[in-house]
């Protein structure tokens, strides 16, 4: 069934008939049995069972045909890596702790089914990032914020909901090597605060054991301000009453939830209380709830996203982008070292396109993740679609020159998996893009991102190309070369035409209000959340050079200097950068006024024909996939002629400059 995603064993598939024969039993080497290995065996036997219609023998001694899952003696795996390789008719899955037999035995599946097991197979596979986590934006009323695909499949009218969708839910993640997982929003708020009360901790126990059996820790999000509702009546980290209601409180969840992972944490954010309110910094606040958890190995995951949304349009010095390294940056090393620092990829907000923010880097003694989203949030609400693995690649390569030393790798991957200075708390995360529809994330193709963004946190090594192949391979098994490579062609164009049609040059932030799908050039730009554009008959974008706001300062030489030179920031972000004139003259020899015409244009086009692609598969896919994927491909047209026609509009009527190809502007 298609509510399994890309785990449809069932799913009649050409390549597996010649691995039939180690489907015929399994036998547990070295393992006590615990719930993690059961799990690993009874995914065997479900795949088993969907593949070749029985389930799988579980045998007490070693047989002469078969899967062997044993207890690795290799201690370089670590506790999350797996080796798997074949012997004659035996093809083994060796880890040292269950939770890696979990990932090994998944990654055997998706080999048998994508054909790619044989004789000769021998990987070993270590995840790079300790931490690989899913955000999740419930709210315990079960809407979601931000939510594209359904209301939330862990609550309802204010309570939890634990059914089969739970353990699916995990299963699912955790095929992908996802290890955490925070259920309820970061803004918390109503009887979400309740998640670490009485009223449901018992629920939320339930929900992290699910959690457990598939290796994945439950984290929630926490209300900073929790404690000005009992006897301290304040939140101040530096106050011995606030330390000891937190010590109890954690001590008390702790008591009920021992497999706990942590909690996430925005504070002074967007209306959200913090350490601010009492004249303390994010670190004392962080610092305070870290030592509280300690005794129980738990980890306060503390959110980087702080800035003004209060700001007057009119102040043309304060800018949001610098916020971020402005508030933490001057706190490096003050961190506690169960303490990781959640940064969004860039310094805004998700746009399409943002240069990489400079906390990466920056923060030479502090662990570090990186906050990424997967919900759509400005990249089409998927309905749109938009692999964004190319956009993360991009990303996760870029250089920080954090130190001089030629041996530390100091690329944002490096940085977050820890591997530039050695430590072993760091990791992604993505900001979810799933609900309660029945596929998971609304737009079938929206689920190649859930998987891209897990198989990446992984090995960020993995092409984004290979991840969407991979992707289709297991998700729509029958389909042919041809629509694979359709369909890969489609995903792989996805994000570089939304971002043609939507705002220019990387300046962003060019949508409705609020609801951020569909365009609205100047939505934000006469309001108080430091979006702004800055067009006016001249040129557009914000000077954010030596000369203008000074966030291109923020990097290390030498991204200080190429940000801070127009000649030399590359075009893609030009805008975000420096205020450019219409008429200046890009690489291409076009000018800005014309690279935003003809880029509109082209990205409406580009919409069409994916469109066209989508609907020559007809007939070659699940009926069901392909219809509720035109129907939003429809949208998705009608979107981009909507965004292509008001931003050339717009800019046309701001600057009087006409399109040199003299197509119809309005
Ligand atoms: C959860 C943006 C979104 C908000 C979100 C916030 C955040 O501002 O629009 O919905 O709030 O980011 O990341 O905290």
């Amino acid at each position: 069934m298609w509510t399994q995603c890309w785990l449809d064993y069932n799913n009649e598939n050409k390549n597996v008939s010649s691995y039939e024969d180690y489907f015929t039993t399994l036998f547990v080497d070295g393992f006590k049995k615990d719930e993690v290995i059961t799990t690993a065996s009874d995914e065997l036997s479900l795949a088993s069972k969907g593949m070749f219609g029985r389930a799988i023998d579980v045998d007490i001694a070693l047989p002469d045909k078969g899967i062997v899952i044993k207890k690795s003696e290799e201690r370089t795996l670590g506790k999350e890596g797996y080796r798997i390789y074949c012997e004659g008719s035996r093809a083994y899955i060796e880890a040292l702790t269950p939770e890696a037999v979990i990932y090994g035995t998944f990654r055997f599946l998706a080999l048998v089914r994508t054909g790619a097991l044989n004789g000769d197979t021998d990987i070993t596979e270590i995840p790079e990032n300790p931490i690989r986590m899913l955000d999740h934006w419930d709210n315990m009323d079960g809407s979601i914020e931000r939510g594209y695909s359904g209301n939330s499949f862990f609550f309802e009218n204010n309570d939890v909901i634990i059914n089969d969708r739970t353990r699916d839910y995990a299963r699912l993640i955790a095929s992908l090597g996802i290890n955490a997982v925070a259920i309820n929003n970061v803004n918390v708020k109503d009887a979400a605060t309740d998640l670490v009360n009485p009223r449901f901790i018992d629920k939320v126990r339930q929900m992290s054991d699910i959690f457990a059996c598939f290796g994945v820790k439950l984290f929630l999000s926490l209300n900073y301000a929790m404690p000005i509702e009992y006897e301290p009546q304040s939140a101040d980290p530096l106050d011995e009453k606030v330390i000891a209601w937190w010590k109890n409180k954690m001590k008390e969840v702790y008591a009920s939830v021992p497999k706990l992972g942590g909690f996430l944490v925005k504070a002074d954010s967007e209306g959200r209380p913090g350490p601010f309110t009492y004249g303390r910094t994010q670190a004392d606040g962080a610092n305070m709830l870290a030592e509280a958890i300690r005794p129980y190995g738990g980890i306060i995951i503390w959110r980087c996203f702080v800035y003004n949304c209060q700001q007057d349009w009119r102040d043309l010095t304060t800018d949001r982008a610098k916020a971020g390294y402005d508030y933490f940056h001057s706190l490096d090393g003050e961190f506690d070292d169960n303490v990781i620092l959640q940064i969004k990829n860039g310094p805004m907000d998700f746009q399409p396109r943002e240069p990489v923010s400079p906390l990466f880097g920056g923060m030479k003694n502090t662990n570090q993740m990186l906050e990424v989203q997967i919900a759509q949030e400005y990249t089409g609400h998927q309905i749109d679609v938009c692999y964004l693995i190319p956009w993360f690649k991009q990303i996760l390569e870029f250089e920080t020159y954090m130190n001089d030393d030629p041996e530390s790798d100091t690329t944002v991957a490096g940085i977050v998996s820890g591997r530039a200075r050695n430590v072993s708390l760091g990791g992604m995360v993505a900001v979810t893009n799933t609900g309660n529809d029945e596929n998971w994330t609304g737009n079938d193709l929206a689920a190649a991102n859930l998987y891209g963004f897990g198989r990446l946190s992984w090995n960020t090594k993995l092409g984004a190309e290979e991840i969407a192949r991979e992707w289709i391979r297991l998700t729509f098994s029958d389909a042919d070369g041809e629509t694979e490579d359709i369909i890969t062609r489609i995903l792989m164009g996805s994000w570089p035409t939304y971002e043609k049609y939507t705002a220019p040059l990387g300046i962003g932030w060019m949508v409705k209000p609020h609801d951020h799908y569909g365009p609205s050039v100047d939505g934000y730009e006469y309001d108080r959340w430091g979006t702004y554009h800055r067009a006016d008959w001249e040129g557009i974008g914000v000077e954010r050079g030596p000369e203008g706001t000074g966030y291109s300062l923020q990097y290390n030489s030498p991204n200080k200097e190429m940000f801070g030179d127009p000649k030399t920031t590359p075009e893609e972000l030009l805008l975000f950068f420096h205020k450019t004139p219409y008429k200046h003259i890009l690489k291409s020899g076009k000018t800005v006024i014309q690279h935003i015409y003809d880029t509109h244009f082209e990205g409406y086009e580009e919409a069409k024909k994916m469109q066209a692609a989508w609907d020559s598969l007809e007939g070659r896919i699940d009926e069901r996939a392909f219809k509720e994927t035109r129907r939003r491909f429809e949208l998705q047209v009608a979107n981009a002629r909507e965004w292509c026609d008001i931003v050339n509009s717009y800019f046309y009527r701001k600057c009087g400059i006409a399109d040199e190809k003299g197509r119809k502007i309005y």
